[in-house]
């Protein structure tokens, strides 16, 4: 069964998780890229999971103890940080149900030696200085990069000043962390994807079997019936279109959320008052930039606010209950220089792996637990 499927009486989930929180999310409180509270939890997690699983002749299972529910849900992050992907890692980092063992970074919103510096200084913001950061692609497969400085700003975090990042990066390279860590992972681990899929295509390319060591991927990319940077295309997947493609292709579960979700979460002035008056150094961060954020956006869509797309990814591992989905198929456009990067999305094909589309998503409550996330959690 998946992760994501699991339940368990949230009493019992909130205590297990007080017990994790402080070694799996340490906020504001981490100590030096030694601090081994990630691999504390997976081990632990490991050690819950087999527990879970055994005896092997099966006992009956325990209605009021779903150990799998309630061990923190191991994932890494891909992203092109980007505003909105920062808020996504703040949301991340600040819950104690996600355990994340490193963040990979891509070219995208911004070019790679700023995507990679800004998600150094939103893990130094948190004090999450045990967050492995590798950096990655610094272009697409084939096409030449595109970047989004309309809608996040020069740095990719326009509005915010934060100091220069003392945290180094992880040594060697994105696609060979993804390839070594998911070959070797005692079980399959989740990807948060946020941004254009290069990593995560090179990664496929170079060794196809870590694709069975994926449990899922939950990617902010694409469009049903909208796009963003052209007509029907969204930027991540029209970023690079062909990584996108080889993603699809290579048959592991995926949730894909598109811009028909994204476009209802928006930043409305009442929802950005209410992060404004939580009042901590996080949320005011998130205030900073989220006030300069994707007015682009907003002159394009006609809206009152802007769509925050990649929060909505954070928001579905935490809280699947606040989307609907259904089984379908997808295609990315690969030939047209008219219609490039377009996701083709039809009913699901008993011959392929179904892709899972988010059809809704309660905006209300994304932004509730983004809000409630954003404050003192844990100090
Ligand atoms: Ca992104």
């Amino acid at each position: 069964m998946s992760q994501l499927q699991v339940s368990a009486p949230a009493i019992t989930r909130s205590a297990v998780l007080l017990f994790f929180m402080p070694f799996a999310n340490s906020v504001n409180g981490a100590g030096s890229a030694a601090c081994p509270s990630n691999r504390y939890a997976s081990t632990v997690g490991l050690a819950l999971t087999l527990a879970q699983d055994w005896p092997p002749w099966g006992l009956p299972a325990c209605p009021f103890l779903d150990l799998k529910a309630m061990i923190p849900l191991p994932i890494i992050i891909d992203c092109d940080p980007g505003v909105d992907d920062a808020i996504a890692l703040l949301l991340a980092l600040r819950s104690p149900e996600l355990a994340v063992q490193a963040i990979t970074v891509v070219a995208g919103n911004v070019p790679l030696a700023l995507t990679q510096r800004n998600a150094r200084q939103i893990c130094e913001l948190l004090g999450r200085r045990d967050i492995p950061i590798y950096a990655g692609c610094p272009r697409p497969l084939v096409r030449s990069l595109v970047t989004a400085e309309d809608i996040h700003g020069k740095t990719g975090l326009e509005g915010a000043t934060l100091p220069d990042p003392a945290l180094p990066l992880a040594s060697g390279h994105a696609v060979s962390y993804l390839v070594e860590t998911l070959q070797s992972a005692p079980a399959p681990l989740t990807l948060a994807t946020l941004g254009p899929l290069t990593n995560i295509a090179v990664a496929l390319i170079q060794v196809p079997a870590i694709a069975a060591k994926i449990e899922r991927i939950v990617m902010m990319g694409g469009g049903i019936t909208q796009g963003n940077i052209t007509p029907v295309a969204e930027f991540n997947i029209y970023v690079d279109p062909h990584a996108a493609q080889v993603v699809f292709a290579a048959g592991m579960p995926i949730t894909f959320l598109s811009l028909d979700i994204t476009h209802q979460v928006l930043t409305t002035p009442d929802r950005l008052a209410a992060i404004r008056a939580v009042g901590h150094p996080v949320s005011d961060f998130a205030t900073a930039v989220l006030s300069h954020y994707g007015k682009a956006d907003e002159a394009l869509l006609g809206t009152v606010g802007a769509p925050l797309h990649d929060p909505c990814v954070i928001a579905y591992l935490l809280r699947p209950d606040l989307f609907t989905t259904e089984p379908g198929q997808v295609q990315v456009e690969l030939n047209s220089s008219l219609t490039l990067g377009q996701t083709v999305v039809s009913p699901a094909s008993p011959d392929r792996l179904p892709v899972d589309i988010v059809r809704s998503v309660d905006a209300a409550g994304v932004y509730e637990l983004l809000t409630n996330r954003l404050g003192h959690v844990g100090n």
